[in-house]
């Protein structure tokens, strides 16, 4: 029932992607944020020449996320004014004339800024971190969210998923995507997927089927900069779903009773 509902609000939002309408969460959004926009302005040089077309609960606090944790400033723009070839948001532009669509497309812009344009050829680890974010954006979110005619209708997380098992496979042995590497911009890419699935479907069970990435969404979910990017309230609301699905899945596999179920 729950579910419906939160399937019914979501499909009736302007943006197909709005957690804020399905949990009543309060997103704080550091594009639209004026103190957060001095505060990141003041960081960097770069002030001034990025401009954020976005809006809360949808995918841009993804990118928020990203140019908090690479310190690269952002503006928020003019809606009305979104030169997205197809009128979406996530979109960044950059000086006015530089415009850089698909929300994949925006972090691989911003990590190559943070690295002051230079191509790294060879780099192991940047080939690493701009596979995962395309991976992101190519395979993962079509698991995440079955849409129809772009509207969201549900999660394909609810069923089993040899991407996912080998997902769960690969974070069992690394904290992080890239191993060895620490965070990178590729957890930013996949952990917003996935955080974005609870949000928006909290009735959601994880844990039974991939607890090695539960444990990653939690460490993602529970990052400064996260917090920065998405507001407390989803930050906390997540930590403990999440929290929670640990407790219940740890309970269940001692045979006690599972989530959602009576
Ligand atoms: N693959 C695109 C998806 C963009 C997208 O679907 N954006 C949604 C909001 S999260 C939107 O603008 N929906 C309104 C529309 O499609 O007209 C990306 O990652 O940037």
């Amino acid at each position: 029932m729950l579910s419906l509902l939160i399937i019914a609000l979501f499909a009736s939002s302007v943006a197909s992607f709005s957690p804020i309408a399905t949990n009543g969460i309060n997103v704080h959004h550091p594009a639209a944020s004026t103190t957060s926009r001095r505060r990141q302005q003041s960081t960097s040089a770069l002030s001034m020449a990025l401009t954020l077309y976005g809006s809360p609960g949808s995918r841009s606090p993804l990118v928020n996320w990203a140019a908090y944790e690479l310190n690269v400033p952002l503006e928020a723009g003019d809606l009305s004014k979104n030169p997205h070839p197809f009128g979406q948001i996530p979109c960044l532009t950059d000086d006015g004339n530089v415009v850089v669509f698909e929300s994949g497309a925006i972090l691989n812009y911003l990590q190559s800024k943070a690295n002051n344009d230079k191509v790294l050829h060879g780099d192991a680890r940047a080939a690493a971190v701009t596979s995962w974010i395309a991976w992101a954006n190519a395979s993962l979110d079509p698991i995440c969210f079955l849409e129809n005619n772009g509207r969201v209708y549900d999660t394909g997380l609810r069923s089993p998923n040899k991407r996912i098992d080998k997902l769960n496979n690969l974070l069992s042995t690394s904290s992080y995507l890239v191993p060895d590497g620490g965070f990178s911009l590729a957890d930013v890419a996949v952990a917003s997927y996935l955080l974005y699935v609870v949000q928006f479907f909290p009735d959601i069970e994880l844990y039974s089927k991939w607890p090695h990435v539960v444990r990653y969404m939690k460490e993602c979910a529970g990052r400064e900069n996260y917090e920065k990017a998405f507001g407390s309230n989803v930050q906390k609301f997540l930590l403990s779903r999440l929290e929670e699905m640990e407790t219940v899945g740890g309970d269940n596999k001692k045979g006690k009773k599972v989530f959602g179920m009576f």
